[in-house]
């Protein structure tokens, strides 16, 4: 009975590319998959770099098409799948291309950056329901994916953890005003840390998060709170609603993933343990909730919760983001690149923690505002950041 409800009209296994399968949660999503052999088949994998983990998994779960974006990496995965009945492309544009497939009833997005926009527009435009987990797609272009969504009748299901909350506190409320949402921050490693602390810190104690288990990237988001400033941004495209109307409020033990606050005052608020696996699994066999085996969260293992409101001084990252949604326009997409590159620069020794927010502002004041119509012209504003921070 569950398996009719969650897979295709044929009956037949949902078919999953996968996106990013050799990352932090592409690796997990296919942990979930591999709880459910009867349900989910893998149709396609796609990588950055990671030729060796990739050929593993596609030995492993027999996808039709294998991409390698780095095209230096190609022929050795071609050459590793060579006996396979498996197509290997490699490039973004192959990547896109594949995005047209009709043997795709879902596609699960864990790609990291502005990477994942082009194929997940894609996805979109040709009808197929996405699971994003890729949260630099809403924050560069939310608004050209919420409307091609609309358009096209298929579904952008959150992944990241806090979205997945709120998305599943709004299931019964349709026609419901919604007061605001509250986006729950763990608040990083460098919580209650001030500005002269934190030109000191290492990027090897920032990628040391307390509670979630992620990649380098968001690791380090979360730690400078532009984790939640880009969440906060998602959050405004999923469900449509005003900026000012998004609260984030710092609650270190990471159980209540986010909450919803209605008209009559009444909030309602999704939580567990902080596992990613439960929202990857939630929106893969979304609206039918499926049995898991994932250990379970008890009150006494948690006797109090705390909350704190975020110390915006010292984690400047968290209005910046704030003021590139109020701006609009190319100015997340601004926000989104710089925040990349300096990132990847921290991660590289090449900046202080603190530069972080410096390189980000720079970056929003410097660059024109303009109104991106478009894939490519989002593509465009992208690089010319990227070209003003590298030079
Ligand atoms: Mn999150």
């Amino acid at each position: 009975m569950i398996k009719n409800e969650i897979s295709n009209e044929n009956g037949l296994k949902r078919r999953i590319a996968l996106l990013g399968s050799t990352g932090s949660m592409g690796t997990q999503a296919l942990q979930v998959i591999d709880q459910f052999p009867d349900l989910f088949e893998i149709e396609l994998l796609s990588t950055y770099s990671n030729s060796d983990l990739i050929i593993q998994q596609a030995l492993k779960y027999k996808p039709n098409v294998v991409v390698v974006i780095n095209d230096n990496h190609y022929e050795k995965v071609k050459t590793g799948l060579a006996k396979e009945d498996c197509k290997v492309f490699s490039g973004t544009q192959s990547l896109v291309e594949c995005m047209t497939m009709n043997s795709i009833d879902m596609v699960l997005s864990c790609i990291v950056g502005i990477a994942g926009l082009a194929p997940a527009y894609a996805a979109i435009e040709n009808k197929i329901p996405i699971a994003l987990a890729n949260k630099e797609t809403l924050v560069v272009a939310g608004e050209l994916m919420m409307k091609k969504s609309n358009e096209k009748r298929a579904p952008i299901i959150p992944v990241d953890s806090e979205h997945s909350a709120i998305f599943q506190c709004l299931i019964g409320e349709q026609g419901n005003a919604v007061d605001k949402i509250i986006l729950t921050a763990s608040g990083g490693p460098f919580r209650g840390k001030r500005v002269a602390e934190l030109e000191k810190v290492t990027s090897e104690q920032a990628l040391n998060h307390p509670n979630w288990n992620m990649g380098n990237k968001i690791t380090i988001d979360s730690a400078t709170l532009m984790n939640k400033g880009l969440e906060a941004i998602e959050a405004k495209w999923l469900f449509n609603m005003e900026i000012d109307k998004i609260e984030v409020i710092v609650h270190p033990q990471s159980i209540i993933h986010s909450l919803v606050q209605f008209t009559d005052g009444s909030i309602k608020a999704q939580l567990g343990l902080p596992d990613m696996k439960l929202p990857i699994q939630y929106a893969l066999t979304f609206p039918t909730r499926i049995f898991s085996d994932f250990p379970r969260f008890s009150f006494t293992d948690y006797p109090a919760f705390t909350f704190e409101n975020p110390d915006l001084q010292s984690f400047p990252c968290l209005p910046l983001a704030y003021y590139a949604s109020k701006e609009g326009g190319s100015k997340p997409c601004v926000l989104n690149a710089a925040n990349e590159v300096a990132v990847d620069k921290f991660l590289n020794g090449k900046i202080k923690f603190t530069d972080i927010p410096k390189i980000v502002e720079e970056a929003l004041m410097k660059i024109p505002f303009s109104k991106p119509e478009n894939i490519e012209e989002y593509l465009e504003v992208d690089k010319e950041t990227r070209k003003l921070i590298l030079c």
